[in-house]
């Protein structure tokens, strides 16, 4: 089918109007609620200051905790498939199990989820100290968890359940002053003859992407950000390669709602507002950037039988310290069942965590990274204001001799206390820095806060690995960040011979990335030291919009490691940037990656 002209797909836009019809009143319409716009085709936030940007994100600043949940028909199942664990995620049963549409479609008639209540649920993620929620309205297997408009396969029309769950937690989150968000797979979707991801089904008659996303995304994207009032953000994933008409129709519906955030997940350079790391915090805040981890509470992010891999809550609060230490979002996951409920080790969780962020919560909220370099003792986290700083010191490692020493800071002490109970606690100014005196007992287990405030602003740079005087930086694979493709074997650290690579990377989707530094404009070498089993693979390697495309001959197996002269990259800019490693999708075979070295080339 020819693509459709993007005034086509305005004018369908426009046909499709400011939707006023609401399913139940309370929850604001286009007319109540002036941030609810008909859709602006232009470019959303495209001539917004910085400024108005940083007004549009405070709240999420400040926020910096959310909770994410992945619930649909297939927590019906718990991942079971004629009684077969399947492997990987819960949501992705239908794609491990070779499911067919018809058969998998009968889940629907299962999803009755009378255990569910939206406020208590809502009042759930408050109480742990969250301030959004993002649900999955629509997962990769196509089903609407809303009374979608465009097609019947959704939980008003399709299940004995037949309520609009997404109305009611917006509703809800209306109520208890919790921003609300959806999750939306706007390419693949497994149950439409257009959208991206089923090659299993032979019954489906295929139609074109263009089609899937004009009839089906388009319109169900429109609705969520039309009928259920104030959208705090809006979570595409698993980009696909689309038309750009339909890119660019997918975006500019973000315009409906002048205030909503997105992700960095929509494809095509569409970054979004922000970028995402997912199930690992990276080991490199990326500069310059706001950014988010999401994670699920135990394995899976659909709910799954069996799937009791919980985290701890000492590891739950403390990768939110983690996160929160290095300027970033924490988005945890949580998997409701069928019935709508939580499991008990998550509601347990999350009652501790919020008991945490109870006493604790402002050394996390509207804080900033720390300037601090890596701390032996802890983390540390940072708010200036009124001309001073306070430094939230998170002791995990109570010193034993009471000392604890917070390295680097000249400033002059305005006062140190403890933050659970706020006991003063007295300091030293010392040529490696501020000695805080603590008392024996640390005020708690998971992390007890010192509250350290100082006179003016702390000018500690962040470093980032730089090149050396003789102009060469190597970017080893355990300072890498690996994003890999859920459901897909990850692409992980691993080690031959004790030195770091990146291996099992089978799938073309993953990329591997390190932030670095230049202080000048210039040209690098590129080389990198790895193995190829087969006779040939391609990967691009990219810095900012510079990048070059490697064809790599076999080493002779993967554990034979060669290094490789890949070819040149200029960088214009002095500053700050990072180095991707992706895949050329139709000619990638896997390497191991021990590392990657740029080389300035001297003029
Ligand atoms: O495939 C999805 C997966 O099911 C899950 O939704 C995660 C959450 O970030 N995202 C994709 C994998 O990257």
């Amino acid at each position: 089918m020819r693509p459709m002209k993007l005034s086509v797909i305005l004018a369908s836009l426009a046909l499709l109007g400011p939707s006023v019809v609401s399913l139940s009143s309370s929850v604001a319409t286009a007319e109540e609620n002036p941030s609810i716009t008909a859709a602006n085709p232009a470019a959303p936030h495209a001539e917004e200051t910085d400024a108005e940007r940083d007004a549009r994100l405070a709240w999420w600043r400040e926020g910096k905790f959310g909770m994410f949940v992945h619930w649909g028909i297939y927590s019906t199942t718990g991942g079971l498939y004629k009684g077969q664990k399947l492997p990987n995620s819960a949501e992705w049963m239908m794609a491990r199990g070779k499911i067919p549409i018809a058969e998998y479609s009968k889940y629907a008639d299962q999803f009755n989820p009378t255990k569910f209540d939206a406020d208590e649920f809502v009042a759930r993620a408050k109480q742990a100290g969250m301030k959004y929620i993002v649900i999955t309205a629509k997962h990769h297997d196509g089903f609407a968890m809303f009374g979608s408009k465009c097609n019947d396969y959704n939980v008003v029309d399709a299940t004995p359940y037949g309520r609009d769950i997404m109305k009611e937690l917006a509703e809800a989150c209306q109520k208890q002053d919790i921003r609300f968000g959806f999750y939306y797979s706007q390419a693949q979707d497994w149950h439409h003859p257009g959208g991206f991801g089923n090659g299993w089904d032979k019954t489906i008659k295929r139609v074109s992407s263009d089609e899937y996303v004009m009839k089906k995304a388009v319109p169900e994207v429109k609705q969520l950000l039309t009928d259920y009032g104030p959208i705090g953000i809006f979570w595409w994933d698993t980009p696909r390669k689309m038309s750009k008409e339909s890119f660019d129709a997918l975006h500019s519906l973000t315009g409906i709602q002048k205030n909503v955030i997105t992700n960095d997940r929509l494809g095509e350079g569409y970054i979004g507002d922000y970028k995402t790391f997912e199930r690992h915090i990276p080991a490199q805040a990326p500069v310059g950037k706001d950014w988010e981890v999401c994670m699920p509470i135990s394995g899976s992010w659909g709910y799954k039988i069996g799937d009791n891999d919980f985290k701890s809550t000492k590891t739950l609060i403390r990768n939110l310290i983690e996160i929160a230490s290095m300027g970033g979002n924490y988005l945890l996951n949580v998997s409701p069942t069928g019935e709508g409920t939580l499991l008990p080790p998550a509601i347990e969780r999350l009652k501790q965590v919020g008991q945490w962020m109870e006493v604790n919560g402002e050394s996390i909220y509207g804080t900033v990274a720390s300037p601090l370099e890596t701390l032996d003792w802890g983390r540390c986290t940072r708010k200036e204001a009124n001309g001073e700083t306070t430094l939230y010191l998170h002791v995990y490692d109570w010193p034993a001799d009471g000392k604890l020493l917070v390295p680097g800071v000249k400033n002059n002490v305005q006062s140190a206390s403890l933050l659970d109970g706020g006991e003063t606690l007295r300091t030293e100014s010392t040529d490696a820095g501020i000695v805080v005196s603590l008392p024996a007992e640390a005020t708690d287990e998971y992390a007890s806060v010192v509250k350290l405030t100082v006179d003016g602003t702390l000018d500690v740079e962040v470093s980032l690995p730089t090149f050396n005087r003789k102009g060469s930086l190597v970017l080893t694979a355990d300072k890498a960040y690996i994003n890999n493709n859920e459901g897909s074997q990850d692409a992980a650290l691993r080690a031959h011979d004790e030195i770091p690579h990146v291996g099992y990377w089978l799938d073309k989707e993953a990329s591997v990335e390190w932030a670095f530094r230049t202080t000048e404009p210039g040209e690098y070498e590129v080389h990198a030291v790895l193995s190829v089993e087969a006779p040939q693979t391609k990967f691009v390697i990219s810095a900012g919009d510079q990048s070059l495309t490697a064809d790599v001959k076999s080493t002779g197996g993967y554990g034979k490691y060669q290094e490789k002269s890949l070819g040149r990259l200029k960088i214009n800019e002095p500053g700050d940037h990072t180095l991707r490693v992706k895949p050329v999708a139709d000619a990638w075979n896997p390497i191991n990656l021990r590392q990657v070295e740029l080389r300035r080339v001297k003029k």
